[in-house]
């Protein structure tokens, strides 16, 4: 089976047992933050980082409970960042896989605390696992300061919107912000499959290493799609990255330049899976799937 249809039926059978794992934890909420965060949950997302816990876990055993919760996780720490990015204080965005987005189907201070919950929910899913320490140690990690929360700011920073952003060159900057904002959240990703299948140290860091370069990869494909993209079937506004100043790969390297780069990036990730036991082709192909995918 392909990679694209693969992740379809995960991304399928995730949604069914996300959507019971949000009621059971929700039920006592109150409901209008019950449906603002199902709303910013449920429907449309590709579901690419539990996609990779998922993999990463499967190639040292099948998955198991704990790995079913370390992807709820990932993807509720994703949703919460996607809500908060698209308040009028960050990026202002009014549709978010194709739908209208939390504070506009809701209210800001709705979309704040639905953000905030499924922030907490993450690491109530991972309070139940065996290795609760490290898993969520490596996902606190990957979301804060020093990963992507601190590159959202970063970001925000070099629109030149405050001071308080990354001083050096271009690359360096834009490279920095990337590995922040994206990267860490998606090496989280991988590292956390690897724990929950019970992988060594060095397998774990080697899954990391895949997961930093499809991260880069993701951002690349990213840039890319905003700046050619369909907003259609991207389900959110394109063009956006050149309007607000931000400094993206495609506005460096330019539309060519950012597509060879994306096929280098590809090639490292393939490279470190040569070292890996199980079968790594999904993973493979996953990486040139992030790369050629056009939503
Ligand atoms: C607000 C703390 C905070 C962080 C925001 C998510 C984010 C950090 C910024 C969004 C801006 C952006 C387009 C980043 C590029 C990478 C990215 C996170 C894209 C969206 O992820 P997908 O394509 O989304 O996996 P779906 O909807 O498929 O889950």
């Amino acid at each position: 089976m392909d990679c694209a249809s693969r992740l379809t039926g995960f991304a399928a059978e995730f949604e069914t047992a996300f959507e019971a794992a949000l009621h059971e934890k929700m039920e006592n909420a109150p409901p209008r933050l019950g449906e603002a965060v199902r709303h910013a949950a449920l429907a449309g997302g590709k579901r690419i980082r539990p996609f990779l816990v998922h993999e990463c876990a499967s190639l040292f055993t099948s998955a198991g409970q704990d790995t079913r919760s370390a992807a709820f996780a990932i993807e509720c720490v994703h949703c919460y960042s996607l809500v908060h990015d698209d308040l009028p204080a960050m990026d202002d965005d009014a549709m978010r896989r194709g739908k209208p987005t939390v504070h506009i189907a809701f209210d800001e201070a709705t979309a704040i605390l639905a953000g905030d919950c499924l922030l907490t929910l993450a690491f109530e899913y991972l309070s139940s696992c065996r290795d609760t320490g490290p898993l969520s140690a490596i996902l606190a990690r990957a979301s804060g300061g020093a990963g992507m929360v601190g590159g959202q700011l970063l970001d925000l920073a070099a629109e030149g919107r405050f001071g308080g952003g990354e001083a050096g060159d271009t690359a360096t900057v834009i490279r920095r912000i990337q590995s922040m904002k994206t990267g860490a959240l998606i090496t989280a990703a991988c590292e956390m499959g690897a724990i929950t299948a019970g992988a060594s140290d060095g397998q774990r860091r080697a899954l990391g290493e895949y997961g930093s370069h499809i991260g880069l990869a993701f951002q690349i494909a990213d840039d890319l799609l905003d700046a050619e993209g369909d907003a259609a079937k991207l389900g959110k506004a394109v063009g956006k990255d050149a309007h607000a100043g931000k400094a993206t790969f495609v506005g460096m390297l330019g539309v060519e330049g950012a597509r060879k780069r994306l096929g280098e990036t590809v090639e490292s990730a393939r490279g470190v899976l040569g070292g890996l036991p199980g079968n790594t082709a999904m993973l493979s192909d996953l990486a040139g799937y992030i790369a050629t995918r056009d939503r």
